[in-house]
């Protein structure tokens, strides 16, 4: 399968994410019932996906299963998106802790295609884990979405794709993670220099601006044929002097711009379409 022209848009809000603390950002939902109010809340907005870290009864970032499980089940529970549990975690967490997410049995996992800088910290991942976590998520019949911050990781992707063959379900999806100190940095120019070096593979791709980049790379994906990822891991300021109060305020601002762009979001139903998901029980 190739890419088409994309004529609406795949929203996937990431709330939470590793970095922020509970302490500084008190609006970042980190319980499951903030998660879950957040989710109806995007979905309701126009999101299709999320992209979820939890974090443990003090609001740290934890990767336990029971608590995995139970995030996957009840945001599935209340709302038709996609659930994509984050195999990258915090800095800090071991890689084969990082390799027991799919126990959770989510829709989707994240799968960052190398090794990075992260601020002054170092994201780490090893070829041997990229395939090891590759494999595991087609025996579990799990989709990942391909998470570059780097052309290396651009071309590290390329020899994932000849050497394993595709992901489950057939489809290749890509998010490009700009603007991450240590990264390609969150310019119009590094994402379409990314977006050329695509392997034919990929089937479709999403973009994603950290910080003050997110609405020059929201608008430069809009413009090449791209999809979107928005949300509170990746940016905690709305406008100049606005802290971000809510997730779906990004996700609501990311859908009236595709809109008027003529590429208005993708229900959950066509986003599940587009990455060939396996429909999973709500329990
Ligand atoms: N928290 C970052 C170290 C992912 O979710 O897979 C890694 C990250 C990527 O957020
Ligand atoms: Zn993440």
């Amino acid at each position: 399968m190739s890419r088409s022209a994309a004529t609406t848009t795949l929203i996937t809000v990431a709330p939470t994410g590793a970095e922020s603390a509970k302490a500084d950002v008190p609006q970042l939902p980190t319980t499951l019932d903030e998660l879950v109010e957040t989710a109806v809340r995007c979905e309701r907005a126009g999101a299709s996906m999320i992209h979820l870290h939890i974090r443990d009864g003090e609001h740290r970032p934890t990767l336990d299963g029971g608590l995995l499980r139970a995030s996957v089940e009840a945001i599935r529970g209340s709302t038709d998106l996609i659930v994509q549990l984050s195999t990258g975690g915090s800095v800090h967490d071991p890689l084969e802790q990082r390799l027991t997410v799919l126990d959770a049995e989510p829709d989707s996992c994240s799968l960052t295609c190398g090794t990075t800088n992260f601020g002054d910290e170092v994201f780490l991942n090893p070829w041997p884990f990229m395939v090891e976590l590759y494999r595991q998520s087609i025996e579990r019949e799990v989709v990942p979405e391909f998470e570059l911050f780097d052309l290396g990781h651009v071309h590290a992707l390329r020899r994932l794709l000849a050497e394993e063959g595709l992901p489950f379900g057939g489809r290749a999806h890509v998010d490009l993670v700009t603007g991450v100190p240590g990264g390609m940095p969150g310019t119009p120019a590094a994402l379409l220099a990314a977006v050329a070096l695509l392997p034919e593979e990929v089937t479709s791709w999403s973009a994603t601006g950290i910080g003050r980049t997110h609405l020059p790379i929201l608008a430069t994906a809009l413009g090449a044929g791209g999809h979107l990822r928005v949300g509170m891991e990746d940016n905690l300021v709305f406008a100049k002097g606005q802290p971000v109060r809510r997730n779906d305020e990004l996700v609501t601002r990311a859908a009236d711009i595709a809109t008027t762009l003529q590429r208005p979001p993708m229900t959950t139903t066509e986003a599940r379409e587009l990455l060939n998901i396996k429909r999973r029980n709500a329990s």
